[in-house]
């Protein structure tokens, strides 16, 4: 289905509501907000509606009061939009007004995405955030300062800063028109090159853990239940903790244990072709072959044990 489809459901609509994700992220966020600006400008009422709190690291790039939680919403729009949500599922109870809203549309770039919607628009780009770009092009709106901000934002975190393998020429270009529009080194700042004290105390606990097998093509870092505790920690505060395991030259399966009250968190990564998603989907969770997470139930120390078994056999 084109594009052009979706611009046409836009078209006919007056109120419309866009939908983020649950633990939303800088891509949801950022293309939420730039479409927000893009179809305020094109005469719609719009609503962002968000089952969950906007994480500390964007609260101060985007206004959090323009987020509303859906147990507040009483309107059903004329068109809702779900933004870089896989499955319907990751609208959480947003869910129930999205199929209440009397057109549906999807916008996302996950494959494995399954259509729930009346109209769903899903590809391979690098980001909802590019396909936003797109969809501004094809409606005739011109970024502004904040929209090109919020572009930048959703772009430049789904391809982590633009170092992972998504990177293309298309979200390049893209992000090179809207740098001359905004502050690019503030917002860099705030999303690449600063860390909150916890999550920084987190990763020097996480890594004095740090366990290695096969000469370190396997790395194991981990975080207690106490750990967390001690430092009055939230997940949100964990989240790039595997990376430090990831990032050792030798280490080909990098693995992030985080012990819960009942059970295991556990996050992977992947150098070389290794699939960790197949792993995580043998504990009951999923992603890609080069990132990937599941929770399971069992002693830190057996979960841990069974892991180590199951990449040494891919090694
Ligand atoms: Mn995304």
């Amino acid at each position: 289905m084109g594009l052009i489809k979706i611009a046409d459901a836009i078209e006919r609509a007056r109120s419309i509501m866009l939908v983020a994700h649950v633990q939303p992220d800088g891509d949801t966020l950022g293309s939420c907000f730039a479409l927000k600006v893009m179809l305020e400008k094109m005469g719609k009422d719009v609503f962002i509606c968000c089952d969950g709190d906007m994480p500390s690291r964007y609260q101060e790039l985007f206004p959090a009061d323009m987020i509303l939680n859906p147990l507040n919403v009483k309107e059903t729009a004329d068109l809702a939009i779900a933004v870089d949500c896989a499955d319907s599922a990751r609208l959480g109870k947003c869910f129930k007004l999205f199929k209440n809203a009397k057109a549906t549309a999807n916008i996302d770039h996950h494959i494995t995405n399954d259509g729930y919607a009346q109209l769903n628009f899903v590809t391979g780009a690098s980001s909802v955030g590019e396909i936003v770009c797109e969809l501004m092009q094809l409606c005739g709106i011109e970024p502004d300062e904040k929209s090109a901000q919020y572009l930048y934002i959703a772009i430049s975190t789904d391809t982590g800063n633009f170092t992972y393998s998504n990177t293309n020429r298309k979200c390049l270009t893209y992000a090179a028109e809207m740098v001359e529009l905004f502050d690019l080194r503030n917002t860099a700042d705030v999303l690449f090159r600063r860390r909150s004290l916890i999550a920084t105390q987190l990763i020097g606990r996480a890594l004095s853990r740090l366990e290695i097998f096969d000469g370190g093509k396997i790395a194991f870092v981990t975080l207690l239940e106490s750990d967390m505790k001690e430092f009055g920690a939230h997940s949100s505060d964990c989240e790039s903790i595997v990376d430090f395991a990831r990032e050792i030259e030798e280490t080909q399966a990098a693995v992030f244990f985080r012990e819960l009250l009942h059970g295991v968190k556990i996050s992977f990564r992947s150098k070389g072709g290794i699939d960790v998603g197949a792993v995580a989907a043998l504990y009951g969770g999923g992603g890609h072959a080069g990132a990937s997470g599941c929770q399971t139930s069992g002693k830190l120390d057996e979960v841990k044990k069974s892991v180590l078994e199951k990449l040494k056999g891919l090694i």
